[in-house]
């Protein structure tokens, strides 16, 4: 009779306190925005021991392990019921990557995979690998998951060309999907980053796209990207506009691309997308926000100065250093927002915060002057005006004597 190799019970138990092991605000950290917290919430040792070891001890007497994971990150996120998911980008050690739920209780801890992965409907025979869902609960009464759909570019002869479309697929329960035909958006050969938006816009659906020349580069592509399609399931754009446009010597000079779904507020839309910049050690990807207009989700209304959240101490290091990603956020009833982000194209991670202070952050953070002097001044006058209320001030200042 088969039998369960023994060493399984041993990283079973081992994997078991690390599952519900409980996450703590990391106290070292403070900007009054948001929290960020001492443990990631998701990482490859998270992935279940049978996803990677065949168990049967006649088959693997080394209990050795046959389809490792290299990597968990960008993660979709949505929550239902009072649950919170988070819809993995999962990365075996084959470099190929596939989807996977992870549910947890509050959003912070205790996320468990669920038994298996997500084996999307094989609709497009040419398509590699698959990546970095973004879930819109859309007003139409489905979910949709927008991804990133890359194939070989057979049209130069180039090992490593690829291009990126996005795929899409909808479910109501986060385990049937539906799959529909990739959108095309006839003015950019390529896409990532693709953003599904959760109302309809003029009665038709709304996509934050990223239009790009090229693979990694945009290119001409100025920056994020904006337009609108009769039917979801054959989604064909023909037009785009440019809503957070890239600029030059700032966090979006290389490129940036749509994060999370927006999240609606009283004052405008919030977006969390991600700006890169290029450094002598490489690409230098960090997170930002802007905020668009309630009647007109394409029009940027605010966009404060530089990064949201940027890579911090253990988070700089991993497959692709210097990176911190997001394609997913919880925005609850109660104003609460969970931010999941991923480092270093590694691990995924938490940012809490609410929507009021989004809005404050988004609304009443200064933007970006642009150049050194004028931002210079801008701290100045910022200083200055800190400095006058210090003087007028009669309360205790620490070091100070009192009167
Ligand atoms: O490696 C960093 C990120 O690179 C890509 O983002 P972008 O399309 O903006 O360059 C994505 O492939 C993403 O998955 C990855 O985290």
């Amino acid at each position: 009779m088969a039998m369960v190799h023994e060493k399984y019970y041993d990283l079973a138990a081992e994997q078991e306190k690390l599952l519900t092991r409980k996450n703590e605000v990391d106290t070292s950290f403070y900007n009054g925005l948001f929290e960020r917290y001492k443990y990631p919430v998701l990482t490859r040792e998270h992935a279940p021991l049978h996803w990677r070891f065949d168990l049967n001890k006649e088959t693997n007497p080394y209990f050795m392990e046959r389809l490792g994971i290299n990597a968990v990150m960008n993660s979709g996120a949505i929550e239902l019921d009072g649950k919170f998911y988070l819809v993995a980008r999962v990365e075996g050690n084959d470099r190929k990557s596939f989807f996977a739920v992870a549910e947890s209780d509050n959003g912070i801890d205790n996320f468990r995979f669920w038994d298996s992965p997500i084996l999307l409907p094989d609709t497009c025979p040419e398509e590699t690998n698959v990546y970095d869902m973004r879930l819109t609960r859309h007003e139409d009464g489905w979910i949709y998951g927008v991804f990133c759909s890359e194939s070989k570019d057979t049209s130069v002869n180039d090992l490593s060309a690829a291009v990126a479309a996005a795929g899409i697929v909808r479910t109501k329960n986060l385990k049937d999907w539906e799959r529909l035909p990739n959108l095309k958006t006839l003015n950019s050969p390529q896409q990532r980053n693709v953003v599904l938006h959760p109302e309809f816009v003029d009665g038709k659906y709304a996509f934050y796209t990223r239009p790009m020349d090229d693979f990694i580069d945009t290119g001409s592509g100025g920056g994020i990207g904006f337009g609108l399609c009769e039917d979801i399931t054959h989604a064909v754009i023909d037009q785009e506009i440019i809503t957070s446009k890239r600029k030059y010597h700032t966090i979006t000079e290389v490129k940036n691309g749509a994060g999370a779904v927006p999240i609606k507020t009283d004052r405008g839309w919030i977006h969390i997308a991600h700006g890169v910049r290029n450094t002598a050690a490489g690409l230098r990807y960090v997170i930002y926000a802007f905020a668009t207009a309630l009647e007109d989700p394409a029009k940027v209304i605010a966009e404060p100065s530089g990064l949201l959240i940027g890579p911090r101490g253990p988070e700089r290091v991993g497959d692709v250093s210097n990176v911190v990603f997001t394609n997913g956020a919880i925005a609850r009833e109660n104003g609460d927002v969970y931010i999941y982000y991923a480092s270093s194209d590694t691990r995924m991670h938490v940012a809490t915060t609410t929507i009021d202070k989004l809005t404050d952050y988004v609304f009443n953070t200064p933007e970006d002057p642009l150049r050194s002097v004028e931002c210079v001044a801008q701290r100045c006058e910022f200083i200055e005006k800190n400095l006058e209320l210090l003087r007028n001030s009669k309360q205790h200042r620490p070091g100070q004597s009192q009167e």
